[in-house]
């Protein structure tokens, strides 16, 4: 049993189809220009944003698996199982939840999307929860006197505690950002075994937040190391400028960029304090970096080379960050083999 990612850089083109090479991707990513492209027969969460410093139109993102995959769909989640992992995308259409009274639309949504995954996952069992990637359209635009991020985790919040999951703590590395448009996009990775969660010592954990960030907290860790035989993966949640609870740096990206490297440095060091594995490195990591503003792209791929090293895995998308002072996010992984032990 494994888990690897592999990037790849595409063109647009309808023929460029998706490396149906492989029958071993679990499923995956498409970044960039995809709207033309023919799916691959895994599922695959379609983010509609820009990209930036490829040449390519599309980066194809795709996870492969050591065991022939199993594939299903349940309630509009197009999910793909490899022994005990799990991989799934849903999408939904906002449209479809107006009207649920004292709810907004998209509250009404994101509960409902995540009460599906659980149910998926109790049916699957494989209930851990590991890793998940939300993405919704106009994240910062406030809407019934609430912003949409904050709306979106009021529903995630409800259906974590309506499915007796309790929402600090054991909660999975995730990411929500924004674009703009297009449906509620979340996909998810699961397992049969526990995840560990991490927090980072600089900062308060996200689903203890203050009120003044919106009246329900968001429900993710700083990170999860998870458990595959013989693997070990780490996944690194969207990593901000934010010490403590506050935005640091604001209207500063390169200030952003070094703060937000130095949380997920310390979520590393966190990472290795718990690892079974050989230490993690920043400089080994595969990152997704989030830039709000195309103009900042330039500044924020030197100050992160500098950093990081020009040898770094990065792929750079155009995405609202969930608060509106916040100019850039990073998020990260990494796997390592687990050597027995005696
Ligand atoms: C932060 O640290 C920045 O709501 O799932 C990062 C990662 C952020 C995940 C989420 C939000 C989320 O609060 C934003």
């Amino acid at each position: 049993m494994s888990l690897q990612l592999l990037t790849r850089a595409l063109s647009a083109a309808p023929e460029s189809d998706v490396s149906r090479e492989t029958a071993r991707a679990l499923g995956g990513a498409l970044l960039g220009n995809c709207a033309a492209m023919t799916l691959p027969a895994w599922p695959v969460q379609r983010i509609f944003a820009p990209i930036f410093g490829s040449t390519a139109a599309v980066i194809e993102e795709t996870w492969l698996t050591g065991l022939l995959p199993v594939s299903g769909r349940s309630e509009g989640i197009v999910w793909c199982r490899s022994g005990n992992l799990l991989y799934g995308v849903l999408e939904l259409d906002e449209a479809d939840f107006a009207g649920v009274q004292g709810c907004s639309a998209l509250q009404a949504a994101s509960a409902e999307a995540y009460r599906r995954i659980f149910r998926l996952l109790e049916t699957q069992q494989l209930p851990h929860l590991w890793r998940v990637w939300n993405y919704l359209a106009a994240i910062n635009q406030e809407t019934d006197g609430l912003e949409r991020y904050r709306q979106f985790n009021i529903g995630r919040q409800d259906a974590f505690l309506e499915c007796q999951r309790g929402a600090t703590g054991n909660v999975p590395a995730a990411c929500a950002l924004g674009l703009a448009g297009g449906p509620l996009s979340i996909a998810f990775m699961a397992g049969d075994q526990p995840a560990v969660p991490l927090e980072n010592p600089r900062q308060v954990s996200a689903y203890n937040y203050p009120a003044e960030y919106g009246p329900r907290s968001p429900t993710f860790s700083r990170a999860a190391l998870v458990y595959l035989p013989g693997q070990e993966t780490l996944f690194i949640s969207g990593t901000a400028s934010i010490v403590g609870h506050q935005t640091v740096h604001p209207g500063d990206v390169v200030g952003q960029c070094r703060e937000s490297l130095a949380n997920v440095a310390v979520v590393v060091e966190a990472a290795n304090r718990l690892s079974r594995a050989l230490p993690y490195t920043l400089t080994e990591l595969a990152y997704r970096v989030y830039v709000r503003h195309a103009a900042d792209f330039p500044a924020v791929q030197t100050t992160l080379l500098g950093l990081i090293g020009a040898g770094a895995e990065i792929v750079y998308v155009q995405a609202d960050i969930c608060r509106r002072d916040l100019l850039i996010e990073i998020e990260a992984m990494a796997s390592h083999s687990l050597v027995e032990r005696d």
